[in-house]
């Protein structure tokens, strides 16, 4: 399995319970490294361009209040295979449908407020990281 980065977002349900360090540690004990990271408030219009594939969901609008709501910590995660071990160590978008030990099943409030999100796959990976980070942000 190729070493690979993937885009990570801790999302305002938690940054306002301050469980970004917990969070974090999650990461670090699947071996996945912090390469990247920062805290920014997202606008309206930029949650909704970053969620664009889920225009037409029902959720939408609201799913992008949320994102503006609070602060975000968006970061660059690097491992072995580390789309799917970060999407392992998150969970299911649904916390009730989380196994044990992952963060949504840990943290997440409800499928909207759940913690964290997490790149799906190659391209989306890179996509979303250049959507935050310029290279010389990320240090590996
Ligand atoms: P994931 O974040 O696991 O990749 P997704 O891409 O299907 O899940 O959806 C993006 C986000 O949209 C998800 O983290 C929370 C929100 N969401 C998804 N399904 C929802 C629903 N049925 N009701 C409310 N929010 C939802
Ligand atoms: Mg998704």
């Amino acid at each position: 399995m190729a070493i690979e980065r993937t885009l990570s977002i801790i999302k305002p349900d938690a940054t306002k319970r301050n469980l970004t360090g917990k969070i974090n540690a999650k990461f670090e004990e699947a071996g996945l490294r912090i390469v990247a990271q920062k805290r920014i408030q997202l606008t309206m219009e930029q949650a909704g361009k970053f969620y664009e594939v889920h225009k037409e969901r029902p959720f939408y609008g609201e799913l992008c209040e949320f994102m503006a709501s609070e602060p975000v910590v968006v970061q660059v995660l690097e491992g072995e295979g580390a789309i799917a071990k970060n999407r392992e160590v998150m969970g299911a978008t649904n916390p009730a449908e989380a196994d044990e030990g992952t963060i949504r099943k840990e943290y997440a409030l409800s499928v909207g407020e759940n913690s964290v999100h997490g790149s799906d796959a190659p391209e989306t990976a890179a996509e979303e990281i250049s959507f935050f980070f310029s290279g010389l942000e990320i240090v590996g």
